[in-house]
């Protein structure tokens, strides 16, 4: 199912029925082109639209969708995020997810990094005014690298820094779980810092080992990791959506979907069966046996 020449209704239709979906995504321009956007809204009936990623599709952006040398490649790059503000807004979406797989850089000497980023710092200042005027938000989805050597925004970091220098109260930042682990971060870690800062906009749940965006299902390679990443949305109250970004490469799209969603709600079930202050009682120890012991009691019985 879902797989091959399915057009956008079709699709839409498919995923209606899937228990637990409450909001979808679309990619921006690939998914709405040379659709009337008023018919998909009224298609999704009582979907939601979450919100719209953006897709620089085309050689002319390889270089860098905003640090390319080309500056007319750059405008383009801002216009097409704007367009895609513009759909998501025709669509009763929320936020524009953004993810720069093109700016960074693969030689020493390649880029002047100062300049590269003080251009994407101008570059979400102008999407963020555009978007803003709409009551949209932007969100930054980052990766440390892939298909760059590196990426200019390549982690939590990195991430936060780039918001605060943009300065505008709605650009935050997507968490995309497979990106973390190829950072080497520790996701909870990451969520919280976002969150205190109220910054989180988004989530791409997936999993993966680390080295590559395997995109594969929820939890199903970190456990642990996925659990303590739900408390953590418990403890700042994420109220946003919860989006699955796997990949089905050879499974059915729809049985992946939900085994997605039927693994988050079972981490959910279990932090919240045990109880939210017994987790935090442990924690105040810092002790690593009762961190892991936690952990196996909260599966069993
Ligand atoms: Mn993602």
């Amino acid at each position: 199912m879902f797989k091959g020449n399915y057009d956008l209704f079709q699709t839409i239709d498919a995923y209606r029925d899937l228990p637990g979906i409450t909001h979808l995504e679309f990619n921006y321009p690939e998914h709405l082109q040379g659709y009337d956007l008023e018919e998909i809204r009224q298609h999704m009936g009582s979907l939601g639209v979450n919100g719209v990623a953006l897709r620089f599709r085309g050689n002319e952006f390889m270089e860098g969708e905003f640090t390319g040398t080309d500056r007319e490649v750059s405008r383009q790059s801002v216009e097409l995020c704007k367009e895609a503000a513009d759909a998501c807004q025709a669509l009763g979406g929320q936020v524009i997810t953004i993810w720069l797989g093109f700016d960074g850089f693969d030689y020493p000497f390649q880029v002047d990094y100062e300049k590269n980023w003080n251009i994407i710092v101008k570059s979400f200042q102008e999407i963020a005014d555009y978007a803003g005027e709409k009551g949209l938000k932007v969100s930054i989805e980052y990766k440390p690298c892939e298909p760059r050597a590196f990426s200019m925004i390549d982690g939590i970091g990195l991430t936060l820094q780039m918001i605060d220098e943009v300065d505008r109260p709605n650009i935050g930042v997507t968490l995309d779980f497979c990106h973390m682990l190829m950072k080497r971060e520790n996701p909870a870690y990451s969520l919280a810092l976002a969150a205190r800062k109220n910054k989180l906009y988004g989530l791409h749940m997936n999993d993966g080992y680390g080295e590559l965006d395997n995109g594969l299902i929820f939890a199903s390679v970190s456990l642990p990791q996925a659990l303590e990443f739900v408390y953590y949305l418990k403890k700042y109250r994420y109220d946003g959506v919860v989006f699955f970004d796997s990949f089905p490469v050879r499974e059915a799209a729809d049985q992946e979907v939900s085994a997605n969603i039927e693994a988050f709600m079972a981490l959910s079930d279990a932090i919240d069966k045990y109880g939210m202050d017994r987790i935090e009682d442990v924690m105040k120890g810092q002790d690593g046996i009762k961190a892991q012991k936690l952990v196996l009691d909260m599966f069993s019985k």
